[in-house]
């Protein structure tokens, strides 16, 4: 399927965690281990809070619903106990965890010749490009190494335009978390969130699964 002729869209930014493959239970299950040692059980409703969100903004959030005092030092040891289990779990993935839609809509974005970039706020994102064999498909990547606000603000998704030498209102972000929205809609981008229309509803159009990921989406919101 071709890309309307009249279609303003000419890059495509991706999330990592829960879009291209899905890392986000990895997140969870490590911060889980972490927020059992507090007595806290850290529960769906608040993982929708972390998706997106640096690993030191996420250990603050989680040590603040334990409701436990620790110092800096503290909670550096425990974000880096986290991605100690993170990694550990990231050991296993190969391609077969690419999610199901990824490639195909990558191959018909770059037989449209539009950009791909990843934008994403982990640090551990070329690490599981490579596991999954995506490392050296990406035109631009733009990674928690890179910026310095994490999602919701638009850094991440503004860095990855400028390096694609595209204005925001030419890029499409896909997205599985509502801190990604926020931060696509205020970067000046459309967006497509894949998950719950309920948890995901601001963005431009919603799908529930990455199988229904097409070029025929971009052409819907590209307007
Ligand atoms: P790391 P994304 C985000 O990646 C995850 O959604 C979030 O759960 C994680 O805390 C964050 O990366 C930082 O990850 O600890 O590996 O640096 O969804 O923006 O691709
Ligand atoms: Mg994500």
């Amino acid at each position: 399927m071709p890309l309307d002729i009249n279609s303003k869209i000419k890059g495509v930014i991706f999330d990592l965690d829960g879009v291209i493959v899905d890392t986000a239970k990895f997140h969870f299950n490590s911060w889980k281990k972490i927020a059992s040692e507090w007595n806290y059980e850290l529960k769906y409703n608040d993982n929708e809070k972390l998706k997106g969100v640096s690993r030191m903004d996420s250990v603050l959030k989680i040590a603040e619903w334990a409701e436990i005092n620790l110092s800096s030092e503290e909670l550096e040891h425990a974000a880096n106990r986290k991605n100690e289990i993170y990694t550990e779990l990231c050991a296993k993935l190969t391609p077969e965890h690419i999610l199901p839609g990824i490639m195909s809509l990558i191959n018909q974005l770059k037989a449209n010749n539009i950009c791909i970039a990843l934008g994403s706020a982990s640090k551990n994102a070329r690490l599981v490009l490579k596991k999954i064999g995506l490392l050296t498909l990406f035109d631009v990547i733009v990674d928690g190494n890179d910026v310095s606000k994490s999602k919701p603000n638009p850094e991440v998704f503004i860095k990855a335009a400028k390096q694609m030498n595209l204005l925001p209102k030419n890029c499409v972000v896909v997205e599985d978390a509502p801190a990604g929205i926020i931060a696509a809609l205020s970067a000046n981008m459309k967006v497509i969130g894949i998950g719950k229309s309920n948890e995901l509803h601001t963005a431009n159009l919603v799908i529930e699964n990455s199988k229904n990921l097409s070029i025929d989406l971009l052409n819907q919101i590209s307007g």
